[in-house]
């Protein structure tokens, strides 16, 4: 199983096709993604271009949708929701189709949408999704991460170093990381394995948010481990749902 990591949509080669790509925002895209369908979300549809997302959305029964997403951070102006996870309780999504844009994360999952399987991970469904990839026995992954705005962040890194970790001590076949990206990622999730939530709050991002306001009950949902059984996949472009 060969695995690459990216750390932004920009870096991945243009005529790239992978077997399998899994897209991380672990602050927060890709966290809300996991906690609204483990919530009961019917599906979380995502959009980069905010004007396709209201052409889309308008046709959605109004009771049955939801527009969920930010920008810097912040809410849209006319959405239901910002991008926070611990907002998208089961009374909030039950059945809901979410209509999302955020700014970063809807971008890499843009990117990768032709991949034959999609998957999104956070930390909370590292393990749901880890199986389920190695249940594929893949010959290729291939793991995008967010960042912001074109460069690096340290908290998609730990969790694509969190799933590298676990495929390599619980995959039956050889390993081989690809790119340094990778290799990196690995040692990231070594250092700050006993302290996520410190790492999640110490990335320029997490500053980010903290300087917006009191985000504290996002940094502890985001920095769980493995407590979500979902598997977010998308079943057509750019819709993603529990499987
Ligand atoms: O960049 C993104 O896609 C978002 O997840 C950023 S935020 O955490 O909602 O600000």
């Amino acid at each position: 199983m060969h695995i690459s990591y990216f750390h932004v949509a920009d870096d991945v080669p243009s005529d790239n096709e992978p077997e399998a790509a899994v897209v991380i925002d672990v602050l927060r895209a890709t966290t809300t993604i996991a906690t609204a369908l483990s919530n009961g979300a019917e599906a979380v549809q995502t959009f980069a271009d905010l004007d396709q997302l209201s052409t889309t959305a308008s046709n959605w029964k109004a009771e049955n949708r939801l527009l969920v997403g930010e920008r810097g951070g912040r809410k849209l102006q006319g959405f239901d929701f910002g991008n926070s996870p611990v907002a998208l309780t089961k009374d909030v999504v039950h059945e809901k189709r979410l209509f999302m844009s955020t700014t970063n994360g809807t971008r890499s999952l843009d990117k990768v949408r032709s991949a034959k399987s999609l998957f999104t991970l956070s930390l909370p469904n590292r393990k749901a999704v880890a199986d389920k990839l190695l249940s594929m026995k893949l010959t290729e992954i291939l793991i995008l991460g967010s960042g912001w705005e074109g460069s690096y962040s340290l908290e998609d890194s730990l969790a694509a170093g969190s799933l590298i970790a676990y495929l390599l001590s619980s995959s039956n076949s050889l390993v081989n990381l690809v790119n340094d990206e990778a290799l990196a990622s690995l040692a990231l999730w070594e250092y700050w394995k006993g302290s996520i939530e410190r790492c999640l709050r110490t990335s320029s991002h997490g500053k980010r948010l903290s300087a917006l306001g009191d985000h504290d009950d996002d940094f502890h949902c985001c920095s769980q481990l493995d407590n979500l059984a979902v598997i977010p996949t998308q079943t057509k472009p750019g819709v993603i749902q529990a499987a």
